[in-house]
């Protein structure tokens, strides 16, 4: 009889009765490094002086400090942060991804606004710019002393931005644009925006200073969800522009597609961030919150919802752990993205809806985080590709079949 020697270690076999966070419970941080742990934990302190004190009353004024919020985003270093040269940080995928979790648990206007910065603009001019833009722009918006845009949405092409029809064309050694942008990030505060154009050959990138004749972002009011970002229109009035302006490593729309998928990928993370906000914030008031005689917390039908929003919280990060690894090999494909995306925000705004209900009414005011998140997800379902978009390209990779018209 051979005999076989174990190379299991001992498993804890008791069951704790202490109180664990849900992702504690999950033990997802033995799948993070060290030294993206620590960039995570900078991060979350960040946040929680910074941001949290703040972030109600910018809300509900819809009104945000961005240029003074970029410079401190910039000091922080998460701005690029996962760019190589240019005054950026050069961190791990994982660690960026980390980053928005923590950003967004702030608010999805504060990930926006990095987002924008480092995953759009800025990538899209240190991949496919030249060696002159890079030296002009990346630098300062690393340090968050210039800010970027990016326009490629128009008003009638969101998800189907390939038929946009702001123009751009040849005069002499100029370019000269005409058209418009909606629903930008950052548009009116930008120094420099990343703008997508038609072309007599095809869709080609402009790297256009805000102070340029013809351009102007007027500001998008009235808005009920990411009210703690700036969201502008750009119009382009016959902005002339000279002949580097163009971004000359990329035509066709792989070009701004290329920078959605990093910004995607930033969103599977960082909608979690919110999620993990709104479950935890449930947590503590069902602790506290006495209804007929005994903590909310300690009913049956409360436990299953905290159980049940763990569950997906939980997955969610698995999920996002596993992509961010797949991009640190430099193997992740935009599909996989979409995998990400779509689930991680649906479940994030699952979470938030559900983890209302715990509040009763007090979960309808800025004194809690839950509906401002549950607000911001709506954007967040909507940006960077809808749900139906990255079904229809989940399903378009299942089958071979693009479905999109
Ligand atoms: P399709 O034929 O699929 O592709 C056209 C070309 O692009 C290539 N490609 C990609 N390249 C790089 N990265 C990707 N992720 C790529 N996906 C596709 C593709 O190979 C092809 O290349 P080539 O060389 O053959 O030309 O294009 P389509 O017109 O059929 O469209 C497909 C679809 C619907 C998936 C695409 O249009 C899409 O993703 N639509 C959604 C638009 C969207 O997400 N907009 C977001 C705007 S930015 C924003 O929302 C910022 S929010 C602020 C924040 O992030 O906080
Ligand atoms: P539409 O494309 O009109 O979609 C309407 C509905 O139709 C959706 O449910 C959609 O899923 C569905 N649909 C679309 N195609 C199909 C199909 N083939 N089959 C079935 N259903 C379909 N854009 C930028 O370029 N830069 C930014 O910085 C930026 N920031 C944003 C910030 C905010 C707060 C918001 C809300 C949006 C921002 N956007 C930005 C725009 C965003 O990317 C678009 O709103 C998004 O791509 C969807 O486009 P749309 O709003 O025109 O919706």
């Amino acid at each position: 009889m051979p005999c076989f020697r174990s190379h299991r270690r001992h498993e804890e076999t008791t069951v704790t009765t202490r109180p664990q966070t849900p992702l504690g419970l999950f033990g997802t941080d033995t799948l993070i490094g060290e030294e993206d742990r620590a960039i995570r934990d900078t991060v979350r302190r960040f946040v929680d002086a910074r941001i949290r004190p703040e972030i109600a009353d910018w809300y509900e004024a819809a009104s945000i400090p961005v240029r003074e919020l970029a410079k401190e985003l910039g000091s922080l270093g998460v701005l690029g942060m996962h760019l190589e040269g240019y005054g950026c940080a050069g961190t791990s995928a994982t660690a960026y991804g980390l980053a928005c979790m923590e950003l967004e648990a702030g608010d999805s206007g504060l990930r926006s606004l990095v987002s924008v910065q480092g995953s759009l603009a800025m990538f899209a001019i240190w991949k496919h710019g030249s060696e002159e833009q890079k030296q002009e722009w990346l630098p300062r918006m690393a340090a968050g002393e210039a800010i970027g845009c990016f326009g490629l949405t128009e008003p009638d092409f969101g998800s189907d931005p390939g038929g946009m029809r702001t123009r751009a064309v040849r005069d002499g050694d100029d370019w000269v644009l005409n058209g418009s942008k909606m629903w930008i990030t950052n548009g009116s505060v930008a120094d420099v925006a990343v703008v997508w154009a038609q072309t007599d050959e095809r869709i080609r990138g402009f790297v256009v200073p805000a102070g340029t004749p013809g351009f102007s972002a007027p500001e998008i009011k009235k808005k009920m969800s990411l009210r703690a970002s700036v969201t502008s229109e750009l119009v382009l009035d016959d902005v002339r522009l000279p002949a580097d302006a163009v971004l000359p490593e990329v035509s066709g729309l792989s070009g701004p597609l290329s920078c959605l998928s990093e910004a995607r990928y930033g969103i599977v993370f960082g909608s979690l961030g919110a999620a993990r906000d709104c479950l935890e914030s449930a947590i503590a008031y069902s602790q506290d919150r006495a209804i007929f005689d005994k903590p909310l917390a300690a009913y049956q039908i409360t436990q299953t919802k905290l159980a049940d929003m763990t569950l997906e919280l939980g997955k969610g990060m698995l999920l996002a752990l596993q992509l961010g690894r797949l991009k640190d090999e430099g193997t992740l494909r935009p599909e996989q993205v979409s995998l990400g995306k779509l689930n991680n925000v649906r479940e994030s705004i699952a979470i938030a809806r559900e983890a209302r209900t715990i509040f009763g009414a007090a979960g309808i005011t800025l004194e809690h985080p839950i509906m401002r998140h549950a607000n911001n997800l709506e954007s967040v379902l909507t940006y960077e590709g809808t749900s139906e978009v990255h079904q229809l390209i989940i399903g378009r990779a299942l089958t071979g079949e693009a479905a999109f018209r």
